[in-house]
C-alpha cells in the first residue's frame, strides 16, 4: 500500500530540470576495427558547418558526433531543395551512446530485454520546411541520420539537441588532480549528471528507473560534487512510499507517468537503505527525514534476521544482487546485512533509540564471530561461500566492509585475493566501487588509487566519456542481457565512483 505522506513529501522536493542546447561537433564515420572497444570506432571526416552546405538524396546517410554524451531531445530544421513537396520526408534515426549501436544497427537483435530500448526511429514528416522536435528523450553522443525518402533533395538547416538534467555544469577539477584524474573525474561527473533527471536514473538509455542500491553510490558522488540534496530526498521518499505488503522496500521505482513501486526486491539493496539514510543525514543534518525513515530501515532487518542466521546452516539471505555474475552470494549477502546493521545502530544512536542500538550492536558482535568461525577458511585464509566453498572477490570485499576483519588482517585478506587467480572477479563498476571502499576502509590508499586508474582508466582508454553498467576489460562484448552489447547501458550512474574517491579524503591519509 502506498504511503501518501511520503509521496507528498517526494512531490514537494524540487525536481525542475535545466535545459541547454548542444550542437554536433563533427561528422564521423563508423569503422570496424578489431582493436577498438567492442570492435567499432568513430573517425572524424568533416565539420558539420561545411557538410550541411550540400543537400542529401534518397538513401544518403551520415553520422554526427556531439562530442560527449547528453540526455535530451533532438530538433531538426529541414527543407527540400526546391519547394516542391510532392511526398513526405522519411528518415531513419539512431541515437547511440557507443559506436557499436550504429556499427551493428543491421544485426539481428539478440538481447534478452525488450528491443524497444534500442534507440531507433523511423520519422515521417509532411509539409517542408519545418522545425521538428522528436517527442522522446534519448541518451546519446552519436546520431545516425538516413534519408529513406525525400521530395527532391533534403537540406538540413539545423540539427541540435536540447540537453536536460537536474544539474548542468560540471565542477572544476581539484588543484592536485593530474591529467588522468581530471578525465576520470569529468567522465564520472558527466555520468551522474546525465542520470540526474526528475529522479536519479540508473541509466538514461535503459532502464530509466530509480534503483535503491544504485542511489546509495550516487548519493556519495553527489555529496562531493553537485550537492543537489533535494533530488536525493525526493528519491528517498519515493522509495519509502511504496513498500511491499511485508514492509520490504522495492528494489526500484518507476516515476512516470506517476510514481509506482516495482514488484522486484533485492534484499541487499533493502539493508543498504540504512547507509543511504546515514550519509544523507551526515551531509544535510535532516534529522526529521531520519526519524521518518527509521522504522522502515529497521523493518528491512526484521524481515531477514532469521535468514541471515541460516547462513551458518546451509541457508542464507534470499534475492541479493551483489554483482552481475553467477556465483554464490551467501557470504557477500550476509556482509551487506552486517555492514548495514552497523549503520542502523549508528542511526539508532543519533536518534537516542538506545535499547535498539544495544540490540543491534549485540547482533553485530554475534554475526562477526559466527562469520569468522563458519565462513573463514583457515587454510586458504579467505572467506568461502556456499556448499562448494567458493572464493570470490565479492565475499572478501563485503567481509572487509562489514568489518569482520579489520586493520592488518583486512589488508592481508585483500592482498591475498590478488594472489588467488581462481577467485571469481567483479563484473560491474558497482562491485568495483565496493572494492575501492574496501581498500579505503582497510587503509590502502595506494591500492585504491591504482585500482581506480587501472579499471576506470581503461574505460577512458577505450574511448568512453561516460562510465558503463558493466565493464570487464578483456571481455568487451559482455552483457548480462542475452547476447547483444547494444542493450547495455553505456552511461550508468552506479559507475561514477572516480569523482567520489578522488574528491573525498581517504581514510589512512
Ligand atoms: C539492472 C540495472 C540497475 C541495477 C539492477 C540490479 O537493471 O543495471 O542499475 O540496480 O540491474
Amino acid at each position: 500500500m502506498e504511503n501518501s505522506f511520503f509521496l507528498t513529501c517526494a512531490k514537494q522536493r524540487n525536481s525542475a530540470l535545466k535545459h541547454w542546447r548542444v550542437r554536433p561537433v563533427a561528422v564521423v564515420k563508423c569503422i570496424h576495427d578489431d582493436a577498438a572497444w567492442q570492435g567499432w570506432q568513430m573517425r572524424t571526416v568533416s565539420r558539420p558547418a561545411e557538410f550541411f552546405k550540400r543537400p542529401f538524396r534518397n538513401g544518403e546517410r551520415f553520422i554526427l558526433d556531439f562530442g560527449e554524451e547528453f540526455v535530451g531531445q533532438l530538433s531538426l530544421r529541414l527543407r527540400s531543395s526546391e519547394n516542391f513537396n510532392d511526398s513526405p520526408v522519411r528518415l531513419k534515426l539512431i541515437f547511440a551512446e557507443s559506436p557499436v549501436e550504429i556499427g551493428e544497427r543491421n544485426r539481428r537483435y539478440q538481447g534478452s530485454l525488450s528491443r524497444a530500448w534500442i534507440q531507433e526511429e523511423i520519422v515521417t514528416l509532411d509539409d517542408m520546411p519545418q522545425l521538428y522536435k522528436l517527442p522522446r528523450v534519448y541518451a546519446m553522443r552519436y546520431l545516425y541520420f538516413e534519408v529513406i525518402a525525400t521530395p527532391g533533395k533534403l537540406c538540413v538547416e539545423e540539427i541540435y539537441f536540447t540537453a536536460q538534467s537536474a544539474v548542468r555544469d560540471l565542477l572544476p577539477p581539484l588543484e592536485q588532480f593530474d591529467a588522468d584524474e581530471i578525465q576520470l573525474d569529468r567522465a564520472a561527473q558527466r555520468t551522474l549528471r546525465n542520470c540526474m533527471q526528475e529522479v536519479v536514473l540508473d541509466g538514461p538509455k535503459r532502464d530509466r528507473r530509480l534503483w535503491l542500491g544504485d542511489l546509495r553510490l550516487e548519493a556519495q558522488v553527489n555529496a562531493v560534487t553537485f550537492r543537489n540534496f533535494d533530488l536525493f530526498e525526493r528519491c528517498i521518499y519515493l522509495l519509502a512510499a511504496f513498500p511491499h505488503a511485508n514492509g520490504q522496500i522495492p528494489a526500484c521505482i518507476f516515476d512516470k507517468p506517476s510514481p509506482y513501486g516495482c514488484r522486484c526486491v533485492l534484499s541487499d539493496y533493502s539493508f543498504l537503505f540504512s547507509d543511504l539514510l546515514l550519509l544523507h543525514y551526515q551531509e544535510t543534518g535532516n534529522r526529521k527525514l531520519l526519524e521518518e525513515m527509521y522504522p522502515l530501515a529497521k523493518k528491512q532487518f526484521d524481515l531477514f534476521r532469521a535468514d541471515c542466521r541460516n547462513t551458518f546452516s546451509g541457508g542464507g539471505i534470499p534475492k541479493t544482487f551483489i554483482d552481475w555474475c553467477n556465483f554464490d552470494r551467501t557470504v557477500a549477502g550476509a556482509g551487506t546485512y552486517l555492514f548495514s546493521l552497523r549503520k542502523l545502530a549508528a542511526i539508532a544512536a543519533i536518534l537516542g533509540q538506545h535499547s535498539d542500538r544495544k540490540a543491534f550492536e549485540r547482533e553485530v558482535a554475534e554475526l562477526v564471530s559466527a562469520l569468522r568461525a563458519h565462513t573463514f577458511d583457515p587454510g586458504k585464509k579467505l572467506f568461502v561461500s556456499g556448499p562448494k566453498r567458493e572464493i570470490s572477490w565479492a565475499s572478501q570485499i563485503w567481509m572487509v566492509l562489514a568489518e569482520t576483519v579489520t586493520g592488518d588482517e583486512a589488508k592481508e585478506l585483500l592482498a591475498r585475493l590478488e594472489e588467488t587467480p581462481e577467485a571469481i572477479s567483479p563484473v560491474t563498476p558497482y562491485l568495483h566501487h565496493h572494492l575501492l571502499a574496501a581498500y579505503d576502509l582497510a587503509g590502502e590508499p595506494e591500492k585504491l588509487r591504482r585500482h581506480l586508474r587501472n579499471y576506470w582508466g581503461k574505460m577512458i582508454q577505450a574511448g568512453m566519456n561516460v562510465f558503463p553498467e558493466v565493464f570487464v576489460p578483456d571481455n568487451p562484448r559482455l552483457t548480462p542481457y542475452g547476447n547483444d552489447p547494444r542493450i547495455n547501458s553505456a552511461c550508468h550512474a552506479w559507475s561514477c565512483a572516480p569523482a567520489y574517491f578522488l574528491r573525498k579524503k581517504q581514510s589512512g591519509q
